[in-house]
């Protein structure tokens, strides 16, 4: 092909190429095929060439015309791609749903930590047993945590040592953090007529941190009364509890006589285990398990209730210990460290409903 012919190919092929969108590459196709376009202006000029030049260079020109056009149509297809591409990339609308926070179910859901689980699983047994939950406030006075309770002045418990204090008050009066969830016994007594039946679970507090011991922790405590509650029914619920809570029918269950200064008689409770392998249920030793006994007469006189008339049981226990011992939990430490992977471990799906084992 003639040199002018490749050189207004390449300027024309170089303006496509630069053409950015349709409008530009219709301003090339114009200036290079419009009516006073170059190419045009080749073929217009033919007419004036002598015929045998005529003819070589007609089909030249038409050949560039041709390519032209081509060029242009695949430039055009590919601008409108790109322009598809970028309106689709601008008018892009997320139409789902946004993804669910967390998995359905699972440890990162949320579980039931150890010790809620055990305070359901009291509450549920009891609660067939006819017990109602009673609460009480964490901070207590004197009276009610320990004077109420037949506790003398110079009890240990009282002393600084083994019980927080908080800051004196007006009149001289210490509030102390609550050292067992017996005051709320006390409340109920002083609220309630007779007949009662109430299971009482909550946290505790008492100055002493190693092991096996946190000056945060948890108990449930028990009471009944009534006109002729006596030490039969306070065997029967506690030998019932303690199987069913355990899952074990024939789980030993001795009592021992002990001493509180709020009850009279007192018993201390044992279950059968293995001290070897720690096994419940067999095994030949005694493992002290929890603490009970007919509520003292001045404990009733106390609270307002007339021990001439009334007289029931009482009984509490440490929810961290008992949790424990159903799930051979070595360490107390981690109850309180909220350290996922003890956790993921020991705590239940919201999910997973608990057993209440039927022990009769
Ligand atoms: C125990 C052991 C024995 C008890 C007594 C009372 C009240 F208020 F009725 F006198 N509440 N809890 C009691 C009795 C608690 O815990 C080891």
């Amino acid at each position: 092909m003639a040199d002018d012919l490749d050189m207004l190919r390449a300027d024309i092929e170089a303006a496509m190429a630069g053409a950015e969108d349709l409008r530009a590459l219709d301003a090339v196709r114009v200036a290079a095929l419009g009516k006073s376009g170059q190419v045009t202006a080749l073929l217009k000029g033919l007419g004036a060439l002598p015929p045998d030049e005529r003819r070589a260079r007609g089909a030249e020109v038409n050949v560039l015309k041709g390519e032209i056009e081509r060029a242009l149509e695949n430039r055009r297809v590919m601008l409108e791609a790109f322009a598809l591409d970028a309106r689709l990339a601008a008018e892009r609308l997320d139409v789902s749903l946004p993804p669910r926070p967390t998995p359905p179910a699972g440890p990162e859901a949320g579980s039931i930590h150890p010790i809620s689980r055990t305070m359901e699983e009291l509450i549920a047994l009891f609660g067939a047993m006819g017990f109602a939950v009673a609460e009480g406030p964490d901070i207590e006075g004197d009276w009610h945590n320990f004077s109420a309770l037949n506790i003398p002045d110079h009890h240990p418990a009282r002393q600084d040592h083994d019980t927080f204090y908080l800051t004196a008050q007006e009149g001289g009066r210490r509030p102390v953090l609550r050292t067992h969830t017996s005051p709320v016994q006390i409340r109920t007594m002083l609220s309630q007529e007779p007949p009662i039946r109430v299971i009482v679970p909550g946290r505790t507090w008492r100055a002493d941190h190693d092991a096996t011991h946190s000056p945060m922790f948890h108990q449930v405590e028990g009471l009944v009364i009534g006109r002729d509650i006596h030490m039969g029914h306070l065997k029967g619920t506690l030998v019932d509890f303690l199987r069913a809570f355990f899952g074990i029918a024939d789980l030993p269950v001795r009592f021992r006589a002990s001493y509180f200064p709020f009850t009279e008689p007192s018993m201390e409770v044992d279950i059968g285990w293995s001290r070897k392998t720690g096994e419940l249920g067999q095994g030949g030793d005694w493992l002290e398990i929890l603490g009970s006994g007919m509520v003292h007469p001045k404990v009733l006189a106390n609270a307002g209730i007339d021990p001439r008339m009334w007289q029931g049981f009482a009984f509490g226990m440490g929810i961290e210990r008992i949790t424990m011992l159903k799930h051979g939990i070595p360490d107390l430490r981690p109850f309180y460290e909220a350290d996922l992977r003890w956790l993921r471990h020991y705590a239940t799906s919201p999910l997973s409903p608990f057993t209440l084992h039927d022990a009769a």
